[in-house]
This record gives structure tokens, C-alpha cells and sequence, in this order.
């Protein structure tokens, strides 16, 4: 039995956690955010810099109100933001052609091609969503800040990702303790227009709905130490073996990402049980990677201990209908 048209309720049900059922459930996250949202914490670069809270307050109110169905805010940005997003993206794609994955790099030139992304432009949210949901039918809401991981992965269900607009601060452009622009848009945005790599976010995010909040600890983590922190191996055009990295934290910080691939850090084969309950820093360097055999297996063994949850009962997402199904188990 489906339903869809209840009305939106934040209580748990009879089986456990609420989770959103439709797509407007999920206005309730809005103002919800955590530790880095629209109060800067103290040990931030931006924390006393006065303009530069003024100006995350101005962009976060655009998340703030936004609602499901409003066209996505489109920011103005400044020269000085420019000008941040530009060393970024300089330093960061010549790093690319050696540390990115192949998807990643396969998609890049697309972003360029088709949704603004340059060195002397900031791209916007609108044009990469439009973008996005013709590839794999992902799109992007704003954010004012970090969400608790039960919000962030329910809205994966929809297949949305939800995207800060703000840019990291000009003190800091190489790695910023919070996700920020440049995170999003050169870190994840790519990979969401792999068709694979959106089926498998969506069965994370499945994964997500309703589960209990150790379970929704393990996919966070294991979120954490893949889409975030991953690498892969890869083989070289020479047929030798390569070292990748395919997650996003990586790929936008030109600091942490020669870090990971430089040898000193410590490196794990990916085991989906044992990165699911390993303990992380989210403001620093991460001192462990997890190596997947490819960007291809890592997706299969996530979404097999996804399946691995018991659930009281099955749930898809209908597309037409921006909702999710429940499937009766009898
Ligand atoms: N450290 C990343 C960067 O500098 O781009 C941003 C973050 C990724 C994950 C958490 S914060
Ligand atoms: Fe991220």
C-alpha cells in the first residue's frame, strides 16, 4: 500500500524513525544544520571577519527559504569570491589529470561544456541541476551549513544532493574544515552525472529512510570514508597500477589531496564492515584512506551492505511522482 498525500509529520512511526515520503517533506531540513551553519564556530577563519559573516549570512538566507518547486537561487558573486573560486579550480584541475578518477575526469570537460564551469566563473546550482537531472535525474537544493547525516542521506532517497553556495574563506583556499562551492561543485557535482554513481547514492540514500540511528551512523561513515575520503586503484595508460581518488573532499582540496596520494598517510583495503565503524576527524587531514580494487567494486560492496540493513519493509522511489513508495512485505 502507497500513500502519498499524508501529511507531513515529524513524529516517529510505529516502525521507526520518521522519514520524508515526498519530495516537499523535505523543507522541514531547511533550517536544521549543524556546528558550521549560519553561526560560524570559533576555530573557523571566517569566525572574525566581520564582511565575510555578513556576506555567508546574505547567500544562506537563499537556503533558508527556499522551498520544493521555487526555481534554485542564483548568487551574484563578488570579484573576491571569483577570484578564491579561480585559484582553486586553477590549482585543482591541473592536479586532476594525474589524482582524479576516470569518471570524474571524464565528466569534467561536460561542466565546462555545459553548466558555466570556468576559471573566472562561479557556476550556479540552477544550470548544474538542470544539467544533472538530463544525466541521471539528480538534482541540487541549497543548504545554509552541514545537515545531521540522517537528513543528508534521506535526501539522497530523492535523489537530491544538497549543496552549500558560499565560498570557502580567501584565508584558507587549499582545504576548509567545512564543506563549502568549491567542495561541491568540483568535488561531488561530477560524479552525479554518472549514471552509476547516481543509482548508487540513491540506494545509499534508500538505505537511509526510516533506519534506526546506528545504522544511520555506519552509512554516514561509510559515506564518509567513500564519496567523501575514498581512492581507488586504477590501472596507468602503461598498464602499470595507479592510486586515484574519487572522493570529494579530496578532489576539492589541492592540500588534502596531494596529502592522501603522497605516501605518508596510512592506507586500508576497503572493507565496507570495518569502514562503516571507523572513528574520523571531519577538521583535518583524514590519517586514514581506504583503498577500493576500482571506483566500480567500491559501488558494489557499499550497496551490498546497504542490503545487508534489515528493513521492515521494502521502499522504492517513483520518479513521476517525487515520492516514495512503501511495498507491502506480506
Ligand atoms: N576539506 C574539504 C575542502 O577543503 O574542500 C571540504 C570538506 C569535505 C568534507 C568535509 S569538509
Ligand atoms: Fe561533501
Amino acid at each position: 500500500v502507497t500513500s502519498t498525500t499524508s501529511t507531513t509529520s515529524t513524529a516517529d512511526t510505529a516502525t521507526g524513525p520518521w522519514f520524508p515520503r515526498k519530495m516537499s517533506d523535505l523543507d522541514v531540513f531547511a533550517e536544521r544544520v549543524l556546528s558550521y551553519g549560519a553561526e560560524l564556530d570559533a576555530d573557523h577563519p571566517g569566525f572574525t571577519d566581520k564582511a565575510y559573516r555578513a556576506r555567508r549570512e546574505l547567500i544562506t538566507k537563499n537556503a533558508k527559504e527556499y522551498r520544493t518547486g521555487m526555481p534554485l537561487p542564483r548568487v551574484n558573486y563578488t570579484p573576491d569570491e571569483v577570484k578564491t573560486w579561480g585559484l582553486v579550480y586553477d590549482k585543482l584541475t591541473a592536479m586532476y589529470k594525474h589524482s582524479a578518477c576516470r569518471e570524474h575526469r571524464y565528466i569534467f570537460p561536460l561542466l565546462e561544456a555545459n553548466c558555466g564551469y570556468a576559471r573566472d566563473n562561479v557556476p550556479q546550482q540552477a544550470d548544474i541541476s538542470r544539467f544533472l537531472k538530463e544525466c541521471t535525474g539528480f538534482t541540487l537544493r541549497p543548504v545554509m551549513g552541514l545537515l545531521s547525516s540522517r537528513d543528508f542521506l534521506n535526501a539522497l532517497a530523492f535523489r537530491v544532493f544538497y549543496a552549500t553556495q558560499y565560498v570557502r574563506h580567501p584565508s584558507m583556499p587549499f582545504y576548509t574544515p567545512e564543506p563549502d562551492i568549491c567542495h561541491e561543485l568540483l568535488g561531488h557535482v561530477p560524479l552525479f552525472a554518472d549514471p552509476d554513481f547516481a543509482d548508487f547514492s540513491h540506494t545509499v540514500g534508500l538505505a537511509s529512510l526510516g533506519a534506526s540511528d546506528d545504522e544511520v551512523k555506519k552509512l554516514a561513515t561509510l559515506y564518509w570514508f567513500t564519496v567523501e575520503f575514498g581512492l581507488c586503484k586504477e590501472k596507468n595508460p602503461d598498464g602499470t597500477d595507479g592510486l586515484k581518488a574519487y572522493g570529494a573532499g579530496l578532489l576539492s582540496s589541492t592540500g588534502e589531496l596531494e596529502y592522501a596520494l603522497s605516501g605518508k598517510p596510512e592506507l586500508r583495503p576497503f572493507d565496507p564492515a570495518k569502514a562503516a565503524v571507523t572513528p574520523y576527524p571531519i577538521t583535518e587531514y583524514q590519517p586514514v584512506y581506504y583503498v577500493a580494487e576500482s571506483f566500480r567494486t567500491m559501488k558494489e560492496q557499499v550497496v551490498e551492505y546497504a542490503a545487508s540493513l534489515k528493513r521492515p519493509y521494502a521502499m522504492r522511489y517513483n520518479s513521476a511522482t517525487e515520492a516514495i513508495e512503501i511495498l507491502d512485505s506480506k
